[in-house]
């Protein structure tokens, strides 16, 4: 919908007009705070590489190119609505189609999300022309289509053959690093996790253990093979792409029968069970494995509105939590304990402003202390310089008179969950507050 993509982008303007201010906030800052502190203030913010990579992204991205192997029916098209979360009509690209491999581009909307060069893999493939094998057309295809990363699919439920293609993988990689003097990243989805027995479970956080570990030991055993065929993989994960689909009235309908559709409703489909397991480790493991920057922005702005924007946000809260780490690097004296507020208040500030709304950085430091259960006292940046051991226990209890690395981050990242479910969630303070509880003690 052209509606969501205006939304889109509405809000990444508005995250990154916050972010073009910082440095003038931090210049305004009261006079209480040394200047030797906003000069550090403003280095370790406005300096960092992959925040500024994450901002100047937000003009120039474009969709990602993803080779997908694997064959009829193990659900290359599920995997892509669930990267998605929303039902995403393929569009072909007449210009390079053979009977083994399709190039589409999948859209919702007239918003075009990702490029897929689908392919049944080699072991399904017929030679269609007896002077050039098959393999080496699909070769030449993914050399054409120039990727920016390869998934391998398979299937949890039965270990199919999988050395045909892992031999595959390893010539057009060899293929893809002699033509572009890059490797090509391959990242392997282990697919239908769901229907690991005992299969009845499909609600992702009510897998019991033992399904749990049937899935982990079909990963090492798809792992094994391919480490032992020799194949360099960027990591493997076990998914479920399983969504069931309604249409905005609330009337299931089922995967065969969506095509039957009006277009209308094909677009505006919703998602009416989300039965997605590690989808979003899979996100991250892709956003790792693709190196172009303009495709790795492309890939985080794929999908509908609410799922971007914790995307996003979650992307934020890591880069402030390995900021506040690296600035208590040197353990930070009680006195210095503002840079680290100022850090969580402007993280709070850039989550907020994804939600869609502005809040100033002393709203964002009313809701850092209301954390600690500090609301109403009305702090000021001086209040908090003198009482700093105090907030300290308040937030953190036992991080004594000074704030190690770990607690920083740690206590960095519990903010900025509470934060994404104050704001993003729209949950209540109490809420949040749970969650800051909660996540501050993870590991
Ligand atoms: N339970 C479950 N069903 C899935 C999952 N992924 C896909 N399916 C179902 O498996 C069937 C095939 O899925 P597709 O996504 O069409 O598979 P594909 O690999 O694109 O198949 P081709 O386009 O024919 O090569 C559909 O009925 C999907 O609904 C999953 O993770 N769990
Ligand atoms: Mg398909």
């Amino acid at each position: 919908m052209n509606d969501e993509k205006d939304k889109i982008e509405k809000r990444m303007q508005n995250m990154k007009k916050f972010y073009i201010k910082a440095g003038e906030l931090i210049d305004n800052l009261p006079d209480a705070v040394p200047k030797k502190t906003r000069e550090m203030l403003k280095d370790t913010i406005l300096g960092d590489k992959e925040l500024k990579q994450l901002m100047d992204g937000i003009d120039t991205h474009r969709p990602p190119r993803i080779f997908l192997i694997g064959r009829t029916g193990v659900g290359k098209s599920s995997l892509i609505n669930a990267l998605c979360g929303a039902y995403v009509a393929g569009v072909s690209d007449t210009k390079s189609c053979t009977e083994n491999a399709q190039v589409y581009q999948c859209k919702d909307g007239d918003r075009v999300l990702m490029e897929i060069l689908d392919t049944r893999g080699i072991a399904e493939s017929e030679s269609l022309n007896t002077n050039i094998s098959a393999e080496d057309m699909l070769i030449e295809e993914v050399n054409h289509f120039s990727p920016d990363v390869a998934i391998l699919m398979l299937n949890c439920t039965h270990r199919d053959d999988v050395n045909t293609d892992v031999e595959f993988l390893k010539k057009v990689a060899k293929n893809y690093a002699d033509t572009n003097n890059l490797r090509l990243p391959i990242v392997v989805v282990v697919n239908k996790c769901d229907e690991m027995a005992p299969s009845r479970f499909k609600t992702p956080n009510e897998y019991p253990a033992n399904k749990v570990t049937k899935i982990n030991e079909v990963v090492q055993y798809y792992k094994g093979i391919i480490i032992k065929n020799g194949l360099k993989i960027d990591d493997i994960v076990a998914v479920s792409s399983l969504i069931d689909w309604q249409t905005p009235d609330g009337i299931e309908v089922s995967v065969e029968d969506i095509d039957n559709l009006p277009v209308h409703d094909i677009e505006n489909l919703e998602i009416a069970f989300d039965g997605r397991y590690k989808i979003e480790e899979l996100l991250d493991i892709l956003e790792e494995a693709i190196q172009d920057f303009e495709a790795q922005m492309g890939l985080r702005m794929a999908a509908r509105l609410t799922e971007v924007v914790h995307r996003f946000a979650r992307h934020l809260n890591k880069i402030f939590s390995g900021l506040a780490g690296t600035v208590a690097l040197t353990p930070i004296p009680v006195s210095d304990i503002y840079v680290l507020l100022i850090i969580q208040a402007l993280l709070v500030s850039l989550i907020a402003s994804l939600s869609g709304r502005d809040i100033s950085l002393d709203t964002a430091k009313e809701f850092i202390f209301s954390m600690g259960g500090l609301a109403g006292v009305g702090y000021t940046l001086r209040l908090v310089a003198q009482q700093g051991a105090k907030f300290l226990n308040a937030i953190w209890p036992g991080s004594g008179s000074a704030v190690s690395a770990t607690v920083a981050a740690l206590g960095t990242s519990a903010i900025g969950k509470a934060a994404i479910s104050y704001y993003i969630d729209g949950k209540t303070i109490e809420e949040a507050k749970k969650k800051f509880e909660e996540s501050k003690n993870e590991k």
